[in-house]
């Protein structure tokens, strides 16, 4: 495999041949791939099952291409909008538990996003995907499906959070709204709601995307933690520390008697978070893609919030093919709260 470009230093002229040859097969793609509507852009590509948008599609290529795993790497997989910040949160200050006090966090001062970094932005010649981070484990953060993934990443640990397709619909409809390109016609929630059943959203359909990890959870149980937002929502202590021995770092006796789950549960909550002034004014960048505000990845952080939108007849609808779609697989969604 070609090495990936550095932070430090200029591509060599191999590294750019490789970068232009991925860029020709990019823009093959976008000439040949079927396109949908798009939710944030004006279209999206339906590339190997799965609708992404251009710049999406073209990490994708770069990761395949340049992308070398660590067997320790932990990577937090999710659809959009059903956990990502609250994950990323969990995951690092657990993690990092030994290095930070809970009375001046870096999560304080810098917005969850930035915990760590999402594999889904086109990257070259930004960032370095080898020598980037030093601490071990690595943690990284994707919304592809397993399906999408290079195989070196087999060998690595993935936290999966899954949520109620309704409330990840509303949320994203809601997020969608205030960043869509003003030069587009706003997307109403009748047309995000029909986009959504048919499957066509960024990442979606967002059934297959639960299943592909699904799936490999069942074939690789201590490879994947497969996790739902109710559930953390219901029983966070619980869940941190399922959290907590996967990732390698379990809690012991002591701190659990010293209230160290706690203490991390509250640090994460979407109460605390949200009302911290980091996450009130501040932006999160991704890449040379986007700078979104950091308010926009915290709205209500509820169950059911879904009530106020969906009729019944919607919720019986999107619940049906749920069903149908989960059938024989075991899996169950929280869809009836
Ligand atoms: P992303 O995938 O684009 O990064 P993500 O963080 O998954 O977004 O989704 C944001 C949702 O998580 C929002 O849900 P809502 O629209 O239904 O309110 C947001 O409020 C919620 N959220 C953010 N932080 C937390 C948290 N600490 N606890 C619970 N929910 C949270």
């Amino acid at each position: 495999m070609t090495s990936p470009p550095s932070l430090q230093t200029t591509p060599t002229s191999e590294e750019d041949v490789a970068y232009n040859n991925m860029c020709k097969e990019h823009n093959h793609l976008m000439e040949t791939l079927p396109k949908g509507h798009g939710w944030r852009v004006q279209y999206i590509y339906n590339y190997k099952g799965f609708w992404l948008n251009p710049n999406t599609i073209k990490s994708n290529l770069l990761l395949h291409t340049y992308f070398k795993s660590h067997t320790t790497d932990i990577f937090l997989a999710t659809f959009p909008k059903a956990g990502t910040t609250w994950l990323k949160s969990l995951m690092f200050s657990t993690l990092n538990r030994h290095h930070h006090a809970f009375s001046d966090h870096p999560l304080h001062h810098h917005g969850p996003q930035s915990a760590f970094p999402i594999l889904d932005v086109e990257s070259y010649p930004i960032t370095d995907f080898t020598t980037n981070f030093s601490d071990v484990p690595r943690l990284f953060n994707t919304h592809f499906p397993y399906t999408l993934l290079p195989a070196c990443m087999d060998a690595c640990k993935f936290v999966y959070v899954c949520r109620d397709p309704k409330d990840v619909l509303i949320s994203k409809w809601h997020f969608v709204s205030k960043l869509r390109s003003k030069d587009l016609p706003p997307l109403t929630l009748d047309k995000a709601i029909e986009l959504f059943q048919q499957g066509v959203s960024e990442y979606g359909p967002f059934w297959e995307h639960v299943l592909s990890y699904w799936r490999a959870s069942l074939e690789s149980p201590d490879k994947i933690l497969f996790l739902k937002y109710e559930e953390l929502k219901k029983q966070p202590e619980v869940e941190v520390k399922k959290l907590a021995a996967f990732m390698g770092k379990p809690f012991t006796m002591e701190e659990e008697k010293k209230g160290v789950v706690g203490e991390i549960v509250k640090l994460c909550s979407f109460k605390n978070l949200s009302n911290l002034e980091v996450n009130k004014t501040g932006v999160d960048k991704f890449a040379n893609v986007a700078v979104i505000e950091t308010k926009n990845f915290f709205r209500k952080g509820e169950i059911g919030d879904w009530k106020n939108y969906l009729s019944e007849e919607m919720k019986e609808r999107i619940d049906r093919i749920t069903d149908e779609k989960l059938q024989g697989s075991g899996l169950t969604l929280t869809t009836r709260v």
